[in-house]
């Protein structure tokens, strides 16, 4: 069945204000902010803690299969810091962010990351290994690189993504 609203996956390496626009995009349009984070935690989509980076040890399988259903439904906005493992026929946007590597390592530490996960996110961001997968994995029409550094840039960011929603929905309209 042909999705009625689009789904959208935020991504970006932690720290880069997925959060931050899945928030404030969720208020402007009415479509729902799926946390992964918080999905994998609270029905328990993983095999276990890692001390080492603090963090799930995600199991994909699981979190597929719970999330399947509303994703299918359409209008969801995935928030989560990988993206190739979400079917390609689910997803109609893909919108990367990116942030200059000072400010996200100023964003980390005030998170607390311990040093090896801070230093492994700081060099995957400047390595680009996020806007790479997400190339690598979705049809390149539908991968939208943006900066995320301040908030001005967030409004111009769900301004952007608001215009392009609305074009879809002109585009996927039933026809009358
Ligand atoms: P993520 O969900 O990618 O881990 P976040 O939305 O939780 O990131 O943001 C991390 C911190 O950085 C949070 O304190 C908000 C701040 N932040 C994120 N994007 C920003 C931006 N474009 N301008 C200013 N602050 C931002």
């Amino acid at each position: 069945m042909a999705r009625t609203s689009p789904n959208i996956i935020v991504t970006g390496t932690p720290g880069v204000g997925k959060t931050t626009h899945c928030e404030v995009l969720a208020e402007r349009t009415g479509l729902r902010h799926l946390s992964v984070n918080q999905i994998v935690k609270d029905r328990e989509c993983h095999e276990g803690w890692d001390e080492e980076y603090q963090s799930w040890i995600v199991d994909e399988d699981k979190l597929l299969d719970s999330i399947e259903e509303e994703v299918k439904q359409g209008g969801c906005i995935i928030d989560w810091h990988a993206c190739d493992l979400f079917p390609r026929s689910w997803i109609d946007l893909v919108v990367v962010l990116r942030t200059d590597s000072t400010m996200l390592y100023d964003r980390l530490t005030a998170r607390k990351y311990p040093e090896a996960k801070l230093q492994e996110n700081l060099d995957s961001e400047i390595m680009e290994v996020l806007l790479q997968e997400a190339r690598d994995a979705y049809d390149e029409e539908i991968v939208v690189e943006l900066m995320s550094n301040s908030s001005d840039e967030v409004d111009g960011n769900v301004d952007r993504i608001e215009a392009w929603l609305r074009q879809w929905r002109q585009d996927n309209a039933p026809a009358t």
